[in-house]
């Protein structure tokens, strides 16, 4: 039977003659290969570690209730290094995007397997090939879903933050089996032809690589149109493309406009107010009149009855500033000047408990992000602020105004905007 089916295929690309770039073969795969090696971890531990930034166990943090055991690893996420959740959630984003063209370059070295015919001759192939679907759908859905995240199309039917999560998971169980299984093959081709010397031979010089048993190799090849030294500059090329275009992201000051992957306006505010927005107030619905002078923050705390601040009795107390970055899940971020009240100052106002009361903050909107918790940590961090003004300036209302949160280390998403109240209460962890 097998036999049968072996010597039948269906036409087209089933036939193994129909795959003719004499590039294919184990060592160009295993080239791409190892590239994915080194940046997918990376990729993976620093999105695990956004998770944990997050501090999913307080109220409202997580949107993944259902998670399971997939917190196994939380700890409170702290505010030291300020930089921290700026790096490893730049190195996520912008190294994700970077290695976009090494991915499509390994999966069009090996799309022959895609059409290998038997599709498996034993149980083990079977296996192997089941775990190849989740390992290349994984990785699909992974950088598409990642990618239209963070330039805002919000257009899958589910919610992208348990679906980048749990598929996340698949995909690095199905990524850690291919990694066992493939290694030492890997390692193997890998030593078996230097890539020093490869990038020496031209067009001319270039010929298929030896038999294999996997089929990669072409059993019938065309003559090159490209030398193996032009399809890995090709790859990297693009790779170091889409670093270079994105980047700029992470930076202030004049290499920032070099960002033009990055899908945010460039025109954000009046002078000192000028820097990236991720949500306007009209885009989520503040109503400026509630913004004005009847604003009153509400301070809740255990031991004090409920408290109400106006914007200028929030003036005429102690005051501080520091420059402090807003790191943005999507990857970019920016260091800004920022003055206001410390939490700390307002948490013993409201009663609180050093080291044991963290605060729940509800914004004056509505949608996704108008509540967060801050763990006991971040309130007690002296550099912990509800600002009122940025660079010298009042907020703008794109910005936040009347009052925002700015926590260092914080992700930007826990930067609430237009605060409206602060509620200490015991948030363990
Ligand atoms: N109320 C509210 N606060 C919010 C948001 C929001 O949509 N609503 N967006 C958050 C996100 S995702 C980020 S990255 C920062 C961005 O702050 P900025 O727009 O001032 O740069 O604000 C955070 N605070
Ligand atoms: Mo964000």
């Amino acid at each position: 039977m097998i036999a049968w089916l072996k010597a039948n295929p269906p036409p087209g690309p089933f036939r193994p003659e129909f795959w003719r770039s004499p590039l294919r073969g184990p060592w160009l795969t295993s080239v791409f290969g190892l590239a994915l090696l080194i940046g997918i971890p990376l990729v993976a531990i620093t999105g695990l570690l956004s998770y944990a930034a997050y501090d999913p166990r307080l109220p409202a943090n997580d949107t993944t209730p259902e998670r399971g055991l997939l917190g196994f690893y939380f700890f409170g996420w702290p505010t030291e290094p300020v930089w921290l959740y700026r790096l490893t959630q730049g190195v996520h984003v912008i190294l994700g995007l970077t290695l976009v063209p090494i991915l499509l370059a390994k999966l069009w070295s090996v799309i022959p397997k895609l059409f290998l015919w038997p599709p498996a001759r034993t149980v083990a192939e079977m296996l192997e090939r089941a775990s190849l679907v989740l390992l290349v759908g994984g990785a699909v859905f992974e950088f598409v879903t990642g990618i239209l995240n963070i330039q805002l199309f919000y257009v899958f039917p589910f919610s992208f933050y348990p679906a980048h999560l749990y598929g996340a998971w698949i995909f690095l169980g199905a990524f850690l089996a291919h990694v066992a299984f493939k290694l030492p093959k890997m390692v193997r081709t890998l030593r078996s032809r230097s890539i020093r010397e490869e990038l020496r031979i031209g067009l001319d010089g270039t010929r298929p690589e030896p038999h294999d048993p996997d089929g990669l190799v072409p059993v019938s090849p065309a003559a090159p149109t490209i030398s193996r030294r032009g399809v890995l500059g090709f790859a990297g090329g693009a790779s170091l493309m889409m670093f270079g275009l994105s980047v700029g992201q992470t930076m202030d000051g004049p290499l920032r406009r070099t960002a033009l992957l990055a899908p945010h306006g460039r025109e954000y505010g009046p002078g000192p107010n000028d820097f990236q927005v991720n949500k306007t107030a009209a885009a989520m619905g503040v109503n400026p009149a509630e913004t004005g002078d009847g604003w009153r923050l509400e301070l809740a705390g255990p031991r004090a009855a409920p408290l109400r601040f106006s914007r200028a009795e929030l003036l005429a107390m102690p005051s501080h500033t520091y420059a402090l970055p807003i790191a943005c899940v999507e990857g970019w971020s920016t260091v800004q000047r920022w003055t206001g009240v410390r939490l700390a100052d307002l948490a013993v106002l409201a009663g609180a408990r050093p080291g044991r009361d963290g605060v729940f903050v509800e914004s004056l909107e509505n949608g996704a992000f108008s509540k967060a918790s801050l763990n006991a940590g971040q309130v007690a961090d002296l550099r912990s602020l509800l600002a009122l003004r940025v660079n010298g300036a009042d907020l703008s209302l794109d910005h936040g105004f009347p009052a925002r949160i700015i926590v260092p280390n914080a992700p930007g998403v826990h930067n609430t905007k237009w605060v409206r109240s602060l509620s200490f209460r015991p948030m363990s962890t």
